[in-house]
């Protein structure tokens, strides 16, 4: 799943696609390079980064979004707002990825009248303080439950099972050793019986591993993806997709599971 940002604030690409026009063409870069999603966000959720008013988020998803009609992948929109997500749906976008876990009221309801996927997130609290001392007594095992409640949830609403993925929120309201215990028990997100997503690309916790700014953690990416992949994620989320599609084809080629070599 390749990443489109269409803001000016995003934490690694922030202000480089916020032109609908540039942000589209990106995404289709993305996908030359072996994208097999897209994720088009037109609000930054980076710790400390404040709301985007609706007529905003819309102003900068939905262009992006019908440009990328006729693009060959699915085309998901990373938004918490249940208007807007209704709208996108009907704009092209085929997923919904929302980092608050749809729990707006009515709004697995509203996406039981689409055919939309969506992706449940864990977060633990708000964008705007959840890096502030975040703690858990099991973490793996609170995470768990809260995505499988989703999942319920989900199902009762409407949504069928095929259509849901979930993710543990990497850097949403979790600490260093937080994230560290999430990726090493992937396999038991993917025991709940739906794809699993995965977003560390560029993320702080590859900064303190090895001391570089976002900028500079593509190597630092790659790996934690396929550390991802190799322990039960089923899609990764990343802004590099040409250097993840190839560290996943070696492994591919070696395993002879899971991701298609690219086409020459
Ligand atoms: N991470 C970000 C945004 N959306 N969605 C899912 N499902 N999982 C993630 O880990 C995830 C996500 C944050 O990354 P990015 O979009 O690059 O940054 P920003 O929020 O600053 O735009």
């Amino acid at each position: 799943m390749g990443v489109v940002n269409v803001t000016p604030d995003s934490f690694f690409d922030g202000g480089r696609y916020s032109d609908p026009a540039q942000a589209a063409a990106h995404a289709r870069r993305l996908i030359d390079e072996g994208a097999d999603i897209v994720d088009v966000g037109g609000e930054s959720t980076r710790p400390g980064s404040r709301p985007v008013a609706l007529d905003e988020e819309r102003r900068r998803v939905l262009p992006v979004v019908e440009s990328l009609r006729d693009c060959g992948v699915p085309v998901s929109v990373d938004t918490q707002k249940p208007e807007l997500m209704l709208e996108a749906v009907a704009a092209g976008a085929t997923m919904i990825n929302d980092i608050s876990g749809l729990r707006a009221p009515g709004v697995l309801a509203a996406m039981a009248g689409t055919h939309a996927a969506v992706c449940f997130m864990h977060m633990r609290g708000e964008p705007q303080t959840m890096q502030e001392d975040p703690r858990y007594g099991d973490v793996v095992g609170e995470v768990r439950a809260f995505l499988a409640e989703r999942i319920d949830a989900a199902e009762r609403a409407g949504v069928v099972r095929e259509r849901i993925a979930v993710d543990p929120g990497f850097g949403f309201g979790k600490a260093y050793e937080h994230n560290l215990a999430l990726l090493r028990a992937l396999g038991e997100f993917a025991a709940l019986g739906v794809p699993v997503l995965v977003g560390l690309s560029r993320k702080s916790m590859l900064g303190r591993i090895t001391g570089r700014d976002e900028g500079e953690r593509i190597f630092a990416s790659v790996a934690a993806a396929l550390i991802a992949v190799q322990n039960g994620a089923h899609i990764v989320r990343v802004h590099d997709v040409a250097a993840t599609r190839d560290a996943l084809a070696v492994w591919n080629a070696v395993g002879k599971q899971g991701v298609p070599p690219r086409a020459p």
